[in-house]
């Protein structure tokens, strides 16, 4: 053996020994023991203990998220998680098969029939969407056929109110929050909320890992708009917007929107468009989305390859990338707090989840958090909320603004707030 044979054979154990020795982790990164090629390594961060134990799965180690960073020879550090809850141990619930494909070509007509066959608006809808969308006739003869007039959603929405508005604007009468609240901050509704975070730990979880939004507001959206599945709405949604766009002149150009958006996500879901139920305006699912929203943000959380929002799978996905996508949805800051205010009623500043005020000035006004606020310090929304006895004063974040986006009132984003923090706390202290 030459000299320089026996010197690689020395650098070579030497090296190997220093590749086998693991070094003290520092603070905060995640040490897989080296040589682990399969199986679970199981590795918790403080923050991070109080949902169990976090399971890192072989394809996480080989993947792109893990790196081998040379202090640490040969032990891999998995990227540190951001501060959520793990996603729970186990399997989902097995997803059955995306049920009942629908053939276009099993609903056909020559000619129109049904309430509006002689709608002239109609029959321009329906050439714009063969010309538009490539839609064949006799298609869209046989679902329009099918509609009957909703007049309840007509009489719902306002259609056949006579009284002109007044342009005066209106203000919310004392006690108006404590009844809007009374509907949904319940201790039924609160205790339905922990059961579903339970029963749908595992997609909420994943959820909040792959859109970064936390659980309780996905739970508080779901909660608000229908009940946890309880009340998804019992209109044809079909016959709801057609009946909406033809008949409601005032809101035709948004309806007509949502029916042809309806038209293509049913083509595209391949669902039967005349099966549907949901609000006599035409939202659906547990997460009460409109057509229009289906297209742009519902996902198969599930991965059946349907989507379908009366799954609480799907529903909780969709809900969250609604939330990062058209809410740009920030996981670092809070949503709003509560503020101690002298006075009984408040004047004098513009209110509402759009108004933006530095917090000095409004510290200035008399008005004080009942917090910290989480340290956040940027300028906020000020929020009234009616009460029997005084106007609640609260200040909302960018976050706040997102869950409006939804549905576009502060009494509504406030209750989806305070239900997701009821649920919030009434879930960790049941564990
Ligand atoms: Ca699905």
């Amino acid at each position: 053996m030459s000299y320089f044979k026996i010197v690689s054979l020395i650098a070579i154990i030497l090296l190997g020994t220093a590749c086998v020795q693991i070094k003290e982790p520092k603070k905060g990164a995640i040490v897989l023991p080296p040589y682990q090629t399969h199986g679970t390594v199981t590795t918790m961060q403080p923050p991070y203990q109080s949902g169990g134990t976090a399971t890192v799965q072989p394809p996480y180690q080989s993947g792109g998220t893990a790196t081998v960073q040379p202090p640490y020879q040969g032990g891999v550090i998995i990227q540190e998680p951001q501060p959520r809850p793990p996603v729970s141990q186990g399997p989902p619930i097995p997803v059955p098969p995306a049920p009942n494909i629908f053939s276009m070509n099993s609903l056909s007509s020559p000619y129109l029939q049904g309430s509006y066959a002689n709608n002239y608006k109609l029959k321009k809808f329906i050439n714009n969407m063969i010309s538009k969308h490539g839609f064949r006739r006799d298609y869209l003869n046989g679902v329009f056929s099918s509609v009957r007039r909703d007049t309840e959603a007509l009489k719902k929405i306002g259609a056949f109110n006579v009284s002109k508005p007044t342009g005066a604007k209106k203000t919310a009468p004392p006690g108006s929050w404590d009844k809007y609240r009374s509907n949904f901050l319940t201790s039924s509704r609160i205790e339905k909320g922990v059961k579903f975070w339970r029963e749908n730990e595992y997609y909420l979880n994943k959820a909040a890992e792959q859109y970064g939004v936390a659980p309780a507001y996905i739970v508080g959206i779901i909660g608000v708009e229908t009940n946890f599945g309880g009340f998804t709405g019992k209109h044809n949604v079909l016959n709801a917007l057609t009946s909406i766009s033809l008949e409601f002149p005032k809101r035709s150009k948004f309806f007509t929107m949502q029916l042809e958006n309806y038209l293509l996500m049913t083509k595209e879901e391949r669902i039967d468009p005349r099966s549907i139920e949901g609000s006599y305006a035409g939202a659906f699912g547990l997460s009460q989305f409109m057509p229009d929203s289906f297209r742009d943000y519902a996902v198969d959380h599930d991965g059946n390859g349907q989507i379908n929002l009366f799954t609480k799978a799907d529903a909780i996905g969709s809900v969250a990338n609604f939330f990062k996508v058209k809410g740009k949805w920030n996981e670092n800051i809070p949503v709003a707090v509560l503020t101690n205010y002298s006075k009984n009623r408040f004047y004098g500043l513009k209110t509402g989840f759009k108004t933006r005020y530095a917090q000095k000035h409004l510290l200035s006004l008399g008005m004080k958090p009942v917090d910290n606020f989480y340290g956040y310090r940027e300028d906020v929304a000020l929020i009234k909320l009616s009460r029997y006895s005084k106007d609640e004063m609260w200040w909302g974040t960018p976050n706040f603004h997102s869950i409006a986006r939804y549905n576009p009132k502060d009494h509504y984003a406030m209750a989806v707030h305070q239900l997701a923090q009821a649920v919030r706390i009434a879930y960790w202290r049941q564990r």
